[in-house]
């Protein structure tokens, strides 16, 4: 087992892993930027080291100062958290190189997951469900329009080196495709230095559906069930919950079945996520693979009483998995909490938290790595706590939820805490009846001050 590990990141994920490590008898080192001196990740590690400025491409991604940071403290590991390095193909490499463990997917890995086009090439040969469309990437407009004739309208232009929707385009009809291809083109070029482009069928109003996966160095892998991740805005997921409303134990069983094809086929090792649209017919497509933990990857820690960080350390030190999947006992359901203001566009809502009242009880678990007098730093994400509750059903998962938001007072910044309160109310949230589309029409209802 490692003696060592470096976290690679900030905020509540990097609180979250140092936990872990505390519970595992592992010594923890920190490393951060001068925006972070007085975070709490930098007071609960046993060594923690300054690694930059405030920008994170001078610090957070800084790969060479976080391997200076690893070999004066003598880690043997390095935890990366979600974001920042943890699906960096080279930032894997060059740990592997300097022989530390990168508490990740291998840099073959990460590449071949990163290129979507590959991925979902791959996906095809493992035998697992995807989206109708072009073969591969498409190379001219003529082709383009071919495949997209023979395809059907609607369909999708994807950037194969996309993510998060940047150099996507839906076209409905054969006259708007030059257009489509034009500017996705350019858009993916523009954001990744790449503009290679595939076609899938357009699925209408779908849900995105997510299978939590563990694989270990022995080339076995098993499923840990569903998240359903579907009320997003503008690809930014807002609430994800366990198990999904609309899921069966029969979908789930096929989605399992197919997230450890998935993995097994490409011996994936470690902790994954396998993304999946579902259509209103519940016919599921693989649509991507994360590489990494995931930020909502407590509520299935939640329902199904397993350390998802605990198992990627194990995993990483070469002990194998038990092999079975694992099914939800429980509903949970998980709030992200940022700083930003809901009445206004979500705009970020950086400063100082002035007072801070955190909720509690039975069944709420909240990470975060806020406090009382806490200044939020403008440089980085803008998510601040993770609200989580966990019940025996969904309704009182949900009537929890709406409980410890009441109870969570912060103030000096906007949050979305409101936001969250509301949608606990909205009818077509309560029922499960949504789709990655429900935050298209959702409206703030006014605030009613006190
Ligand atoms: C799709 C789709 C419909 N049909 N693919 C959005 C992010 C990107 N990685 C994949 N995405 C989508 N792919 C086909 N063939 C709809 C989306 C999509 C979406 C997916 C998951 C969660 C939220 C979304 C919001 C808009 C569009």
């Amino acid at each position: 087992m490692f003696k060592k590990i470096l976290i690679a990141n900030r905020g509540e994920i990097a609180l979250r892993v140092i936990r872990t490590c505390k519970e595992m008898g592992i010594k923890t080192v920190a490393v951060y930027s001068t925006a972070d001196a007085e975070s709490l990740h930098v007071r609960f590690a046993d060594e923690a080291v300054c690694i930059g400025p405030p920008p994170s491409n001078l610090s957070y991604l800084k790969m060479s100062n976080i391997i200076a940071a690893a070999e004066i403290t003598n880690a043997d590991a390095i935890h990366p958290g979600y974001g920042f390095l943890s699906e960096n193909a080279k930032f894997s490499k060059i740990c592997q190189e300097h022989g530390i463990k990168f508490i990740g997917a291998s840099p073959e890995m990460i590449d071949r997951m990163g290129d979507k086009a590959n991925a979902k090439s791959t996906m095809i040969e493992a035998g697992v469900p995807c989206v109708p469309g072009s073969e591969g990437i498409i190379e001219t407009f003529e082709e383009c329009e071919k495949i997209a004739k023979e395809t059907g309208y609607p369909v999708m232009l994807k950037a194969s080196a996309g993510g998060g929707g940047k150099g996507m385009r839906a076209i409905w009809k054969k006259e708007d495709l030059k257009n489509a291809w034009e500017s996705a083109r350019q858009e993916s070029k523009a954001a990744f230095g790449n503009d290679d482009m595939y076609m899938e069928k357009l699925i209408e109003e779908p849900r995105h559906i997510e299978i939590q996966v563990v694989g270990d160095s022995f080339g076995k892998a098993c499923h840990l069930s569903e998240r359903d991740c579907s009320v997003q805005r503008r690809h930014q997921k807002l609430t994800e919950e366990t198990p999904s409303p609309f899921m069966t134990d029969e979908l789930r069983n096929a989605m399992g079945e197919a997230a450890v094809k998935a993995a097994e086929y490409i011996k994936y090792e470690g902790a994954g996520t396998v993304e999946f649209l579902v259509d209103k017919h519940r016919n599921f497509f693989f649509m991507e693979m994360n590489t990494r933990i995931q930020v909502e990857h407590p509520i299935t820690e939640q329902v199904i009483d397993f350390d998802l960080i605990r198992e990627q350390i194990m995993v990483a030190a070469g002990i194998p998995i038990s092999g079975k999947n694992y099914f939800p006992m429980m509903h949970s359901i998980e709030c992200r909490i940022n700083a930003e203001d809901p009445y206004n566009d979500f705009r970020p809502s950086p400063g100082k938290i002035t007072t801070l009242h955190t909720p509690g009880g039975h069944g709420v678990r909240l990470d975060t790595h806020v406090y009382a007098g806490y200044t939020i730093p403008p440089n980085y994400d803008s998510m601040i706590a993770k609200l989580i509750t966990t019940a025996q059903t969904r309704e009182e998962a949900i009537n929890k939820m709406k409980r410890a938001l009441d109870e969570f007072v912060i103030e000096g910044i906007k949050t979305t805490i409101p936001f969250h309160r509301q949608l606990m109310d909205e009818p077509d949230y309560v029922s499960g009846n949504y789709t990655t589309k429900f935050m298209e029409s959702f409206v703030m209802k006014d605030k009613v001050e006190e």
